[in-house]
């Protein structure tokens, strides 16, 4: 094998705001995108066609740079890139000169065949973060991963790879921030200095050009700001998807499904949705339903609309190959599958059987793919789980000589999951006239949020699962994913009740509160778990429907700055060690204000390490000062969540599902602190697209400790408030009482002085 390395440079030159740099072996092309974010795209033999999956930003158009004999220099407002020319380096520092990231200098980037790596320099006490899905430690720094789209049943907290691919990672050192964003959907690589002597971090992939965008802004939540300006944000979900879900591998039929749905009622456990698994179907025949144990899909749907509850079907993209089955007949005669270099349909086996596989890529596949769902929105689903688009085949292990599109697997792979929720995100909300379509992925690539949330695939019914499956959600938060969920209880194995109760109380701060089981393991509804837990657990759903305008205005704030809802502490507190400890990087917000601790099952009380700031317990309101690590009461009932001092929450009576009205009182609870604070309260209609149209309800909400005011500015958007009424609610104010005052909700400005 041979070992190419970048070499010199011997000429560049600009034009329509490329750089383009020339050296014997290879070329490298620099772009700026914005003050903060400059691209390098180094290849041996750039593809003139390979459009960006991820990417939806343009760059500026020909900048300025200072060549020296050593250097060319280009310079933001923000970073500097230094281009070293013998031997060909990038090395970026700050406006202000602080280096933030540099090749090795002795390695760069160079190829081994098509495998192309870059080689960096690793900075003493450099820290990572990132990568999306992962399993580890918050912190990556000595850590080894792959990328590479996997089924991966029974995984372990250690396994890799997972489903999803996030090339994008987030480096802090000596005080200092950065981003890379590696956009290549081959079989990707980075290492931490996990064998390296501490000296090189590394990264790179199989095949394509080694291109990758740098990110100097400061701050790591500016980072993920203009990580997901490039790769676009969330749109509003679904207020309905925010509220409880249940699911099961399967309900076996419509009959099951509605009398799941009834007993929620009937003991009024507030839920929104259920789920098909996919023994709905014909013969597992995607589009299809089953005639005999869901003979009147409409009807069922119908039903459970009365109850207001919606339904999610689960879609594979395994077509089953059965002639007189209306998407293979298509397919095969519009020439829509993935292929063999020679023109024979690729055929891998699934759960119908012998299967062929829409070829995503493609936009009349897609096209078709999407328009196909009227089977399933005609009768009234409104959500939509795309499962097994790693792609799964039984085997694991589909053929690399399989094309999709004009691309062989191993190109594309990573980001076939993606093209599917595309697929099926474009089509249902063009057949769904005016409604938001839920869409669920499991395998994804950047960007995916664009089009659908996520769930974190088969994990287990343990204690290590549930800590796990924490810092999944976390770790996706910084790649812009934001809504996501775990399979609470866990997909496989029985948990123990207690660690039932734990995770669902855990679920409540999930931006996707589902809980979910493998076929064959026992019931895991709210009440199969005893009285006593039963009634715990409705409580923690109870809280959930209680926080729905604080945590649609979080969501919201994801749709315009892509912070996630879920956050890990990191993202605040970057450079507090404790944050990385093991016993506490879990630790996440839960929006700006909550602070929550996952606690194991068998542990009833917990040490806790509360960030800068002051913090209230929220059960209690007792008081802690910050930076410090504090031992905490954890019983079953009292999952340790934590109020920031000036923090603001937005809360609603308990309702039985999202759409139901409630008391039309919108209570604003406020936790005292010495600084002011602010919070962007939103509210739009939760089905339709008309907040595009200004058709919202937007405010923020202040407090002011100095002028001992709380206000409410006057409302943004043309859209009414779904609270008629307002009621503020202290907590750490000594002596001030405004408890029991209920004030109309005005759209002009409000103010109550303390
Ligand atoms: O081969 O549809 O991760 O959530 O219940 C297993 C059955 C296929 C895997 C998904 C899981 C789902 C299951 N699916």
């Amino acid at each position: 094998m041979n070992l190419e390395i970048a070499g010199n440079v011997q000429g560049f030159k600009q034009q329509d705001g490329i750089l383009t740099i020339k050296t014997a072996e290879a070329e490298a092309r620099v772009y700026i995108y914005s003050p903060t974010i400059i691209r390098v795209s180094i290849s041996k033999n750039f593809n003139p066609d390979d459009p960006s999956f991820a990417v939806i930003r343009q760059p500026l158009a020909d900048f300025d740079f200072d060549e020296s004999s050593a250097n060319i220099d280009i310079t933001t407002p923000a970073l500097k890139l230094s281009i070293q020319k013998s031997p060909l380096r990038f090395n970026f520092f700050t406006a202000a000169g602080s280096l933030l990231s540099e090749d090795d200098a002795r390695f760069g980037t160079n190829w081994q065949g098509e495998r192309v790596i870059c080689y960096r320099r690793l900075f003493e006490g450099e820290r990572f973060i990132g990568l999306g899905e992962k399993t580890g430690n918050l912190d990556r720094r000595s850590a080894t991963y792959v990328n590479w789209n996997t089924d991966a049943p029974n995984h372990t907290p250690e396994s890799d790879p997972l489903y999803k691919t996030f090339p994008f990672f987030i480096g802090l050192h000596s005080g200092l921030t950065y981003g890379l964003f590696l956009d290549n959907t081959h079989k990707s690589y980075f290492d931490f200095g996990a064998s390296t002597d501490e000296e090189t971090s590394w990264f790179g992939a199989d095949g394509g050009d080694l291109n990758y965008y740098f990110f100097g802004a400061q701050g790591v939540a500016k980072i993920i700001e203009d990580y997901t300006w490039l790769a676009g944000r969330m749109e509003m979900p679904p207020l309905w998807s925010l509220g409880y879900q249940q699911c099961r591998w399967s309900y076996m039929s419509a009959d099951e499904v509605l009398n799941i749905a009834q007993t929620f009622r009937k003991k009024q456990i507030p839920a929104d949705v259920m789920y098909c698994d996919i023994d709905y179907m014909d013969d597992f025949k995607i589009f299809t339903w089953n005639k005999k144990t869901f003979p009147k899909p409409k009807q069922m749907l119908d039903k459970l609309k009365a109850m207001d509850f919606r339904l999610v079907t689960i879609v594979d993209p395994g077509i089953k190959v059965e002639e007189g089955y209306k998407e293979y007949d298509e397919g095969i005669e519009q020439d829509y599958f993935a292929k063999y270099p020679d023109g024979e349909n690729y055929t891998g086996y699934v759960w119908p059987g012998r299967c062929h596989f829409p070829d995503f890529f493609r936009g009349e596949v897609r096209e078709w793919w999407g328009a196909a769902f009227t089977a399933l929105t005609q009768p009234g689903v409104e959500g939509f789980w795309n499962d097994m688009n790693e792609p799964a085949a039984w085997g694991q292990n589909i053929p690399w000589i399989v094309k999709f599109g004009d691309k062989f697997m191993p190109e594309v792979r990573n980001a076939y999951g993606m093209q599917m929720a595309r697929a099926t995100y474009d089509g249902t909300r063009k057949i769904m006239g005016n409604k938001r379509p839920f869409v669920l992925t499991r395998a994804a690539y950047s960007g995916t949020q664009r089009y659908s949330a996520v769930w974190t695939g088969d994990n287990t019914g343990t204690d290590a699962h549930m800590l796990l499956g924490q810092r999944l959600v976390n770790s996706l938060g910084i790649t812009g994913m934001s809504f996501i969920g775990v399979d609470i209880g866990g997909f496989s194995g029985n948990p123990t009740p207690e660690l039932m109760v734990r995770w669902n109380s855990l679920g409540a701060y999930t931006p996707m509160f589902r809980n979910h089981a493998i076929q064959g393991s026992k019931m895991r509804e709210p009440w199969e778990w005893g009285k006593n837990n039963e009634q715990i657990i409705k409580k923690d759903i109870e809280q959930r429907y209680k926080l729905l305008p604080y945590l649609y205005s979080s969501f919201y704030q994801s749709t315009q700055t892509g912070l996630p809802v879920s956050r890990t502490l990191a993202i605040e507190h970057s450079f507090d060690g404790n944050v990385f400890d093991e016993r506490f990087q879990n630790e996440f917000m839960f929006g700006d204000a909550m602070l929550v601790a996952p606690v194991e099952s068998t542990k009833l009380t917990e040490d806790v390490y509360l960030p800068r700031g002051s913090w209230y317990r929220l059960s209690s309101d007792k008081f802690y000062e910050g930076e410090q690590i504090v031992n905490v009461q954890a019983p079953l009932t009292d999952l340790p969540v934590f109020i920031k001092a000036g923090g603001i929450i937005p809360m609603q009576s308990v309702v039985q599902s999202t759409n139901e009205k409630g008391d039309g009182i919108l209570q604003v609870h406020v936790w005292n602190g010495r600084e002011a604070n602010s919070f962007i309260y939103y509210e739009d209609d939760g089905v339709s697209y008309d907040y595009e149209q200004g058709v919202y309800y937007k405010r923020v909400i202040s407090f002011n400790p100095i002028e001992k005011s709380l206000s409410l500015s006057s409302v943004e958007g043309s859209s009414k408030s779904r609270f008629m009424q307002l009621k503020f609610v202290l907590h750490g104010f000594d002596g001030v009482k405004l408890q029991e005052e209920i004030i109309e909700n005005k759209s002009g400005e409000i103010e109550v002085k303390l």
